[in-house]
């Protein structure tokens, strides 16, 4: 069955650009501790007997900035916190939960084919999912402190929820990978939408259609078999530049998205922050690779207070959702 996201025919520049990574076999296996994997540290090479890297040698690359060119990848999991089902969570996953959009198989809903019979269910979602809904939480606001000290490169994320722009994250240090609800096209005449355009009718139950032709128009979210947003290229750029990567909340299941993990250079740091042990953090872990399994805001409220950074947090925070409250009133 495929994945949900651009596995099918993703544009043939991307696909040359990613070269030829595999997916890889997943072995997903739960844990509740935290674990390194290998030895030996930015700081110099340590041999396999010595001490193993660990968070806090990543809090203090960052701390010391060691490091100033972070890339981070995310996914469903960073938004559970704010509310949001990730799609494979056995039980309260979005897949577990699609029978109320009455579609013949969960995938379905971001498929051209259904979606051009039957647009109803891809706008409840939409709906669901409107940017006043779910309000970002630690997590998002813990990258927007990373941009805020400019060590932030560029932010790679999988979901399409939008609170990374919802915390205050510029649109040019985000690549939306799999697309965004900020914007809309026409299926039938291509002509481009901005959001105001198309939010009443989704909340009033209607299918938007295009002032000009009446074609459904689509929000801007990648559905199968279509191209990835041009600006994922830029991982061309970005991931050989990186000196540090932090990947939180994804199964690394979504092929392009999850080979990036692996686009860094062999000796640069990799956090990997999740429930579950996936990906090449099962199959091919590095010598610099801190896995930290279990829940994510433990995790990244435990870094932050290894950098020392939680009482400006909370102050970015409590700023940020002052704002947030003032905007909804
Ligand atoms: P996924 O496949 O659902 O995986 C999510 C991962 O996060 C799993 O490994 C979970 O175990 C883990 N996880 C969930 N909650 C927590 C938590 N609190 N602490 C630690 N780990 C947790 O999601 P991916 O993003 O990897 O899959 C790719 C799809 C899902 C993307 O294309 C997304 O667009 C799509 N998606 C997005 C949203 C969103 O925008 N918020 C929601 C649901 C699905």
């Amino acid at each position: 069955m495929a994945q949900w996201g651009p596995v099918a025919r993703w544009g043939r520049r991307a696909l040359s650009a990613l070269g030829p990574w595999g997916p890889g076999s997943i072995t997903g296996r739960r844990r509740s501790i935290s674990l390194s994997v290998g030895a030996s540290g930015i700081f110099g090479s340590r041999g396999n007997s010595e001490k193993k890297f660990s968070l806090q040698d990543v809090a203090e690359l960052i701390r010391t900035r060691a490091c100033q060119r972070v890339v981070v990848m995310v996914g469903a999991g960073i938004s559970t916190p704010s509310g949001i089902p990730d799609f494979r969570s056995p039980g309260s996953g979005l897949y577990s939960n699609l029978q109320q959009y009455n579609i013949p198989y969960p995938e379905a809903i971001f498929e051209l084919e259904f979606f051009s019979h039957n647009p109803k269910p891809f706008f409840t979602l939409a709906k669901e999912l409107y940017p006043g809904n779910y309000r970002p939480n630690i997590i998002h606001y813990f990258f927007r402190l990373l941009h805020d000290k400019g060590l932030l490169l560029r932010l790679y994320t999988q979901n399409i929820d939008g609170l990374e722009r919802v915390s205050g994250i510029p649109v040019s240090k985000l690549v939306e990978a799999h697309g965004t609800f900020a914007s809309a096209t026409c299926t039938v005449c291509r002509r481009s939408f901005p959001e105001e355009d198309f939010w009443a009718d989704v909340m009033m139950d209607r299918v938007p259609c295009c002032p000009v032709c009446v074609g459904i128009m689509k929000p801007d979210i990648v559905f199968f078999g279509e191209p990835l947003p041009e600006r994922f290229l830029l991982h061309v750029l970005d991931f050989p530049m990186a000196d540090l990567l932090l990947i939180l909340g994804t199964s690394l299941k979504v092929e392009p998205f999850a080979s990036l993990s692996e686009a860094v250079g062999g000796s640069v740091p990799r956090l990997f922050i999740n429930r579950d042990l996936v990906g090449s953090f099962a199959w091919r872990p590095r010598s610099r690779d801190v896995v930290q399994l279990g829940d994510v805001v433990h995790s990244v409220q435990r870094l932050v207070e290894l950098l020392g950074w939680t009482e400006e947090l909370q102050d970015l925070i409590q700023r940020e959702t002052g704002k947030l409250d003032g905007r909804d009133k």
